[in-house]
């Protein structure tokens, strides 16, 4: 497979509502989108990053630079037969996960069209439905809360997280309990706890959380495996995981019981598979986490949670929870029993919706052989 072409897509997309986490309120995403012309195919990636760099260092700015600069001269230079060689060509590169990704990612969508199936059957994917549940941020008030768990139940989403700090953390998921004594509910805390808040974190056991994901450091394993040796709830890690040796680490230590995968974090499909593995082998079950992304890598999100240890709800779910106008066709929804179908048609199994893609545009540039 030759790449002929790869072009860079800036998009600034309003957030239908405010997504506020321990490190800020987001209304809406500069997303960085790579599309990848090879063998007359085409194929699409997203930069998951946020806008500053508070979930990791990586911003769209990084992103273009290090794409700009070195990913793509790079896929540009020689032909491939599989998608993962270009895993192991940035590896030298140290680091800007979510960069790689979202190149790696397109030339999958390449790579699987050309074949003639689906990335999730490529991948090695088994499930033809996930199950899915949501996220939801901090909100302004108690009752505002209560009231979008209450929809997200109705419209069937099978387990509720709700993002916690100190301060909006043991009064909340009080109420939350009292109103929904036995719904599946966890709690994400995107690292705003230290060790020094262990007996708070403690007293949350008696919630019944079904995981507490990433309560301290965003780099941290050490902590959080003396953290878990003390909770009864599960400890679920999101940011300090960066591929399988990290997880392979975390098992080591005991740093927690579950682990969230996302495709940019740890740095595309390649790297994901492998994490995936280790988990496996290891009875770790994982769920594939969001980062509010557009339609093309939410697309991505459902193929790979179709591996076979996905076994938990993730936070993949329906485009109309982000978007007044998603850039697939045809939009992800979700069924009445809570999960995602999903497509079995070659490649990502949605089509992007190029002229939303260019009413959203707001920067581009293009790389030929
Ligand atoms: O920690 O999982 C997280 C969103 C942005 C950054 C980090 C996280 C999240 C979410 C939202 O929880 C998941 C989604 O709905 O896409
Ligand atoms: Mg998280």
């Amino acid at each position: 497979m030759k790449i002929s072409h790869v072009e860079l897509l800036e998009l600034q997309l309003p957030l239908v509502s405010f997504f506020e986490t321990s490190f800020g309120r987001t209304t809406a995403r500069r997303i960085v989108l790579v599309r990848v012309e090879a063998e007359g195919l085409t194929g699409w990636g997203e930069v998951t990053c946020g806008e500053k760099p508070f979930y990791s260092y990586e911003t769209p700015e990084t992103a273009w630079h290090i794409l700009r600069d070195l990913l793509i001269p790079s896929a540009l230079a020689q032909p491939w037969n599989e998608a993962c060689e270009l895993a192991a060509a940035f590896r030298p590169i140290r680091g800007h996960n979510m960069a790689k990704a979202a190149l790696e990612n397109a030339v999958w969508d390449i790579e699987a069209q050309a074949k003639g199936v689906s990335i999730a059957k490529l991948l090695g994917g088994e499930l033809q439905e996930i199950p899915c549940g949501v996220s939801i941020g901090i909100q302004n008030s108690v009752d505002q809360l209560l009231e979008k768990i209450e929809r997200e139940l109705a419209a069937g989403y099978q387990r509720i997280k709700v993002k916690i700090k100190p301060g909006w953390d043991a009064a909340i998921l009080e109420k939350i309990r009292n109103r929904f004594p036995t719904i599946r509910l966890m709690a994400d805390a995107n690292s705003a706890y230290s060790l020094a808040d262990i007996e708070h974190l403690k007293s949350f056991d008696r919630f019944g959380l079904m995981m507490i994901e990433q309560p301290l450091g965003w780099d941290d394993l050490v902590d959080h495996a003396r953290l878990q040796r003390q909770l009864k709830t599960p400890v679920c890690l999101d940011e300090s995981i960066h591929g399988p040796d990290d997880a392979r680490k975390a098992i080591e230590l005991g740093s927690g019981k579950i682990i969230n995968i996302k495709l940019g974090r740890v740095g595309g499909y390649t790297s994901a598979r492998r994490l995936h593995d280790v988990c496996r082998s290891a009875g770790i079950p994982v769920w594939c986490g969001g980062m509010l992304e557009s339609g093309i890598g939410r697309a991505h999100n459902i193929a790979m949670s179709a591996l076979p240890g996905f076994t938990l709800p993730g936070d993949v779910s329906a485009s109309r929870r982000y978007w007044t106008e998603d850039i697939i066709q045809p939009e992800v929804t979700v069924t009445a029993r809570g999960t995602i179908r999903v497509p079995d048609g070659p490649g990502l199994g949605f089509a992007p919706d190029l002229r939303r893609i260019e009413k959203a545009c707001v920067r581009r540039e293009a790389f030929k052989h």
